[in-house]
C-alpha cells in the first residue's frame, strides 16, 4: 500500500481536467502533460506542473510512452492517470509505467491484454457462465468455416475484428453470397487499423439497445458494480446522449445484469474501474458485448445517479487499498443524462467544425454539471477529438433531468464554430426519446438534417412577417387580425422547435 501524493495526467481536454479536479479535491499535486497547440488549455492551467511533450500530432504527443514516463519519472510522480483514449488501453504502457516503478491508475497490463483481445474476451466472460451472442469462439481462417456459422445460425451475421472494438472493421452480412467479399475486406480493413486480420462471427441483434455496466475491482479480489449507463444514442460508434438509469431496467435485471459484469470483470483479474458492455434484445435477454478497460467518456451520470467519485475510487484502488463500498452500500437515487457537445456541423453529417472558439457562453444552475477542457479563445484543431463539452443534468425523476437538459442547452452559446447543440435538442424534444421507446438505430431511422434546417428556415419567415407587421404599423396601416395570428404562429413555433 502506497499513499499517493503526485499523479501524471497522461491526457488533455476534459478528462485530464476531470481527473485533477479530483485530485485538488484529495490534495494531491498535478502535472500536466501537453502538446504544442495546447499550451493555453485548462488542463495545463488547473495542474501544479505541466510539461511541453512535443508536437501537435499524438504520436509525437499524447501517444509518446517514453516520453510521458520521462518526465513522471523528473516530476517523480507517484503515479499516472491515463484518463481515456491515447494510452489507457495501452497494456505495453501499463508495463511500462508499473516498470518504472510508478503506479498505473488502471488495469494490470494482462487484464488490458485478455479484454483487448475480443475473441479472448468472449471466451472468457462465456467460460465464466455469461450469456455471449452466439458466435465464434476463434478466428475465422478460411471462407469455409464462415459458411458454416452462417448456415448454422442464419443471416444476418456480424463479422468483428479481433483487435477491434468501438465498431471499427466490422461488417453485417445478409446473405451467404455476400459472404466471400465481406470477409476479405474485413480482414484489409482490420489489418490496417490493427495490425490484426483475425476476424470472429456472431449473429447479428438487429435492434438492440447498448446498455452498460461500471464496475470497480480492488486487488483483493472484490468487485462491485454501480449500475448500468444506457447508451444506445449514439451515430457511426460516437455516442451522443447517455443516461442512468436506462428506462428499461428494473432492479431485478440490474442485480442480475451487474453480477454479471462484476463477475465478466473478474474472470480476467481485472482490477480498478472497468466498463462491461451489454445489447440488450426487445426481451431484456442480455448479451456481453466487450469490456472498456478504462475511466469512460460518459461516466458523470453514474457519479451522478450514485454519488460516488469514480476518479477517487479509481486512485484509492490503485494505492492498493481495498474497495470502499460493499454491494449493499451503492443506492441509487434519481435520473441523470449527459449530452456531449461537439465542433461539429449537425446540419452537414456532423463533419468536424474547425476552428477558435470566439465566444462561450456555458450553462450552469441547480443539478447542472458542466465537464469542459476548453475555454472561449481556444481552438478545436484537426488534430484531435472535436469534443468542446459534456453537460450532464440530475433530476429526481427522467423527465425533471430531461427539462434541466433542456433548459441548460437553452443557454448554452458558442460561436465561431459549428455545434451539434439543435442535434441534442432535436433529440431530447423527440417523441420516441421522450418515451424511452429507442435502440441504436436511433439516429439513423430518425435524424434528418433538412427536418432542423426547414425548421430554422421557417422562423426566419416568421420574423420576416413580424418585421413588416411591425414596419406596416409604424407606417399607421396596422391589421389586427393578421397580427394575432401571425405572432402566434411564430410563438407556437418557438415553443415547439427551440424549447
Ligand atoms: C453487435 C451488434 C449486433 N449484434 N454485435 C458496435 C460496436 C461494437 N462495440 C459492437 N457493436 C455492435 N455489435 C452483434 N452480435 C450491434 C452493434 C452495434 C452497436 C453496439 C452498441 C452501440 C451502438 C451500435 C451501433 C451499431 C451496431
Amino acid at each position: 500500500m502506497k499513499k499517493i501524493k503526485k499523479i501524471l495526467i497522461a491526457n488533455r481536454g476534459e478528462i485530464a481536467v476531470r481527473v485533477i479536479r479530483t485530485c485538488k479535491d484529495l490534495g494531491i499535486r498535478t502535472v500536466s502533460v501537453y502538446s504544442e497547440i495546447d499550451q493555453n488549455l485548462p488542463h495545463v492551467r488547473l495542474a501544479d506542473e505541466a510539461y511541453c511533450i512535443g508536437r501537435a500530432t499524438p504520436a509525437e504527443s499524447y501517444l509518446n510512452k517514453q516520453k510521458i514516463i520521462d518526465i513522471a519519472l523528473k516530476a517523480q510522480v507517484d503515479a499516472i492517470h491515463p484518463g481515456y483514449g491515447f494510452l489507457s488501453e495501452n497494456s505495453e504502457f501499463s508495463k511500462m509505467v508499473q516498470d518504472a516503478g510508478i503506479i498505473f491508475i488502471g488495469p494490470p497490463p494482462e487484464a488490458i491484454e485478455k479484454m483487448g483481445d475480443k475473441i479472448s474476451a468472449r471466451r472468457l466472460v462465456s467460460a465464466a457462465s455469461i450469456p455471449v451472442v452466439p458466435g465464434t469462439d476463434a478466428p475465422v481462417m478460411d471462407l469455409n468455416q464462415a459458411i458454416e456459422f452462417g448456415r448454422k445460425y442464419g443471416y444476418p451475421i456480424l463479422l468483428k475484428a479481433a483487435g477491434g472494438g468501438g465498431g471499427k472493421g466490422m461488417r453485417i452480412v445478409k446473405m451467404e453470397s455476400e459472404l466471400t467479399s465481406a470477409l476479405r475486406s474485413a480482414q484489409s480493413e482490420a489489418q490496417t487499423a490493427f495490425g490484426d486480420n483475425r476476424i470472429y462471427i456472431e449473429k447479428y441483434l438487429e435492434n438492440p439497445r447498448h446498455i452498460e455496466f461500471q464496475i470497480l475491482c480492488d486487488s483483493y479480489g472484490n468487485g462491485i458494480h454501480l449500475g448500468e449507463r444506457e447508451c444506445s444514442i449514439q451515430r457511426r460508434h460516437q455516442k451522443i446522449i447517455e443516461e442512468s438509469p436506462s428506462v428499461i431496467m428494473t432492479p431485478e435485471l440490474r442485480d442480475k445484469m451487474g453480477r454479471a459484469a462484476v463477475k465478466a470483470a473478474l474472470s480476467a483479474n481485472y482490477r480498478n474501474a472497468g466498463t462491461i458492455e451489454f445489447l440488450v434484445d426487445k426481451q431484456s435477454n442480455f448479451y456481453f458485448l466487450e469490456m472498456n478497460t478504462r475511466l469512460q467518456v460518459e461516466h458523470p451520470v453514474t457519479e451522478m445517479v450514485t454519488q460516488i467519485d469514480i476518479v477517487k475510487e479509481q486512485i484509492n484502488i490503485a494505492e492498493g487499498n481495498p474497495l470502499s463500498y460493499s454491494q449493499s452500500q451503492i443506492n441509487f437515487r434519481g435520473h441523470a443524462i449527459e449530452c456531449r457537445i461537439y465542433a461539429e456541423d449537425y446540419e452537414n453529417n456532423f463533419l468536424p467544425s474547425i476552428g477558435k472558439i470566439k465566444k462561450l457562453k456555458s450553462a450552469a444552475g441547480a443539478f447542472i454539471r458542466e465537464d469542459r477542457g476548453v475555454d472561449e479563445g481556444n481552438e478545436i484543431s484537426v488534430y484531435y477529438d472535436p469534443m468542446i463539452s459534456k453537460l450532464i443534468a440530475w433530476g429526481e425523476t427522467r423527465d425533471i433531468a430531461l427539462k434541466r437538459m433542456q433548459r441548460a442547452l437553452e443557454e448554452y452559446k458558442l460561436a465561431g464554430i459549428k455545434t451539434n447543440i439543435n442535434a441534442c435538442k432535436w433529440i431530447l424534444n423527440h417523441k420516441k426519446f421522450v418515451e424511452g421507446d429507442f435502440d441504436t438505430h436511433f439516429i439513423e431511422n430518425y435524424y434528418n438534417p433538412e427536418i432542423i434546417k426547414n425548421k430554422r428556415d421557417e422562423i426566419i419567415e416568421a420574423i420576416a412577417i413580424i418585421s413588416t407587421i411591425y414596419l406596416n404599423n409604424q407606417k399607421a396601416s396596422y391589421d389586427h387580425t393578421i397580427k394575432n395570428k401571425d405572432v402566434s404562429k411564430w410563438k407556437s413555433k418557438k415553443l415547439e422547435y427551440f424549447r
